[in-house]
């Protein structure tokens, strides 16, 4: 007699064909894994369809024999959400086969794209039609579409444009059963009913597949300013912010901090250095407009900045070649800390006002627990996300410095989780810290979306029912 992953294999195969399933150990290797090398996963397959029909097809083979599936895009998420646990049994449904760019309209300012698209794709795509999808982070070159959506995905544009939510107008998505909820609207008003896309954004892929979406464009920026300052410490950086925010009001679409110890990894491990060294703390900040004027406006901040003793050194990029090499060296924050030997991650937010208080009270508890930890700490300052990565820390200290750097945000009333997602890393600090009602809500909302909790299992919502705690 045949086993269930046997059926289940035959019938995944007569939906999206021999070559759409891959079952082979090593060409599983990938899928298998995250970016961070941090999780490793065994599934039963890879599934690669070409249509919704097929991903709904499929996702109801699976759900009929009751076999855990997990959603994949690019497979960049800092979370652990794309990878499968070990038991051999569950499905990764990647989507990396139905990339298609459907429509631009470069009047209504939208574009409709298949889940599997690569965001660099649909920017170039978009930028031809003098239109920006404005989305920007350092994996925009193999993250997908529906990955991005799937974790309401942040970067560097957030200040100016929000979290990838505030992008999305429409939204196919197949359910944890195999209907298909269809919902690709162009519309910047419809409030024809519950808004039931923005169940599925930021859910991780725990309650449905994502498939296709239209998503809202801006006018591509036309100049831009970009600077990169030292600050002499936290407090003096929020003052600039503040001033920055009255100077360049809309046009601010970055304000980023960079120690002077991820700069130096940056140089050690990818070999690009800075043109500021020795300085504690760097802002990099960016205005962009279709209209001109930014460079005098961001002169006059700076000149402020100085006078104000803001900032102790400057500068300001003198082409678009400079402005690239400064965000290279943002960019190469993440892969210069994997190079050094990786991180505790830890992806915060707090009130902007709270940042200080926030690092003063997490290095005094670093000080305590593991005072050879090294830390790597940048991010979204204009936002209050930043990612507080703690290096050399033992394996033993891990679990210590990761729940007290969690305790310190909950004290400062942040967040554990400001842009990369729960995921499986997250997730029993979620339960953790979270309120009962808001975690019996979200096990009920999954509980009704997913009745046989086949859905990336374990992922978000903690996988043991609560009912009782
Ligand atoms: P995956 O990693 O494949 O999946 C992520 C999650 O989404 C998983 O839970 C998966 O199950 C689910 N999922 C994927 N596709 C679908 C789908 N079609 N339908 C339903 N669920 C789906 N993130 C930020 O927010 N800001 C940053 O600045 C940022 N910078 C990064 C820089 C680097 C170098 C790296 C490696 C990652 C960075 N990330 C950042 C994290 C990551 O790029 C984002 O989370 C991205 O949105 C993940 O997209 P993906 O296609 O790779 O998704
Ligand atoms: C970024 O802001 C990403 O560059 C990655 O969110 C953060 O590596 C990290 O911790
Ligand atoms: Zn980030």
């Amino acid at each position: 007699m045949q086993d269930r992953g046997e059926i289940l294999l035959h019938r995944l195969r007569g939906i999206v064909g021999d070559a759409g399933v891959l079952s082979d150990t090593a060409e599983m290797a990938a899928y298998g894994t995250d970016w961070r090398d941090m999780f490793h996963g065994r599934p039963l397959c890879v599934v690669c369809p070409a249509t919704t029909g097929e991903v709904a097809q499929a996702v109801a083979a699976c759900a009929t024999l009751g076999e855990g599936i997990v959603p994949q895009g690019g497979n960049t998420g800092l979370a652990g959400g794309a990878t499968p646990d070990d038991s051999g049994t569950q499905v990764i449904i990647s989507l990396d086969r139905m990339n298609a760019i459907r429509r631009i309209d470069p009047i209504g300012m939208t574009v409709e794209v298949e889940a599997g698209a690569i965001l660099q794709t649909v920017k170039d795509a978009v930028a031809d039609k003098n239109r920006l999808l404005p989305i920007s982070l350092a994996a925009e070159g193999s993250a997908q579409i529906g990955g991005l959506i799937a974790t309401n995905a942040g970067g560097v544009d957030v200040l100016r444009y929000g979290m990838t939510r505030a992008l999305v107008l429409g939204l196919e998505v197949v359910l944890p059963d195999g209907q298909i909820l269809r919902h690709l609207r162009h519309l910047r008003k419809d409030n024809a009913g519950y808004d039931l896309k923005q169940l599925f954004i930021g859910s991780e892929g725990s309650l449905g597949i994502v498939t296709a979406a239209v998503l809202r464009l801006v006018p591509q920026v036309r100049h831009r300013a970009t600077a990169m300052i030292a600050v002499p410490n936290i407090s003096a950086a929020i003052r600039l912010y503040e001033r920055a925010q009255t100077e360049m009001g809309e046009a601010l679409s970055a304000f980023e901090l960079i120690s002077g110890a991820g700069l130096d990894l940056v140089a050690e491990h990818m070999g690009r250095s800075a043109p500021i060294q020795g300085a504690d703390w760097c802002l990099l900040i960016e205005a962009g407009s279709s209209l001109s004027g930014l460079r005098e406006a961001c002169e006059t901040l700076l000149e402020t900045a100085f006078n104000e003793g803001w900032a102790t050194d400057g500068v300001l990029a003198e082409s678009e070649a400079q402005a690239d090499a400064l965000w290279a060296l943002r960019e190469s924050l993440t892969e210069a800390e994997a190079k050094a030997g990786g991180a505790i991650k830890h992806d915060i937010s707090v009130p902007i006002t709270a940042i200080d208080g926030f690092l003063r009270d997490a290095g005094d508890m670093l000080a305590d627990i593991a005072p050879q930890a090294r830390l790597n700490v940048f991010g979204h300052l204009g936002d209050g996300n930043l990612h507080y990565n703690v290096m050399n820390v033992t394996e033993g200290d891990a679990g210590r410095v990761n729940a007290g750097v969690h305790d310190v945000i909950t004290r400062h009333s942040g967040s554990i989780s400001a842009e990369h997602g729960l995921g499986q890393y997250r997730v029993s600090e979620w339960a953790r810290l979270t309120d009962p009602v808001e975690r019996a809500l979200s096990r009920q909302l999954k509980d009704t979306l997913d009745v046989h909790g086949v859905m990336n299992p374990g992922k978000v919502v903690p996988i043991m029912r609560e009912a009782h705690d």
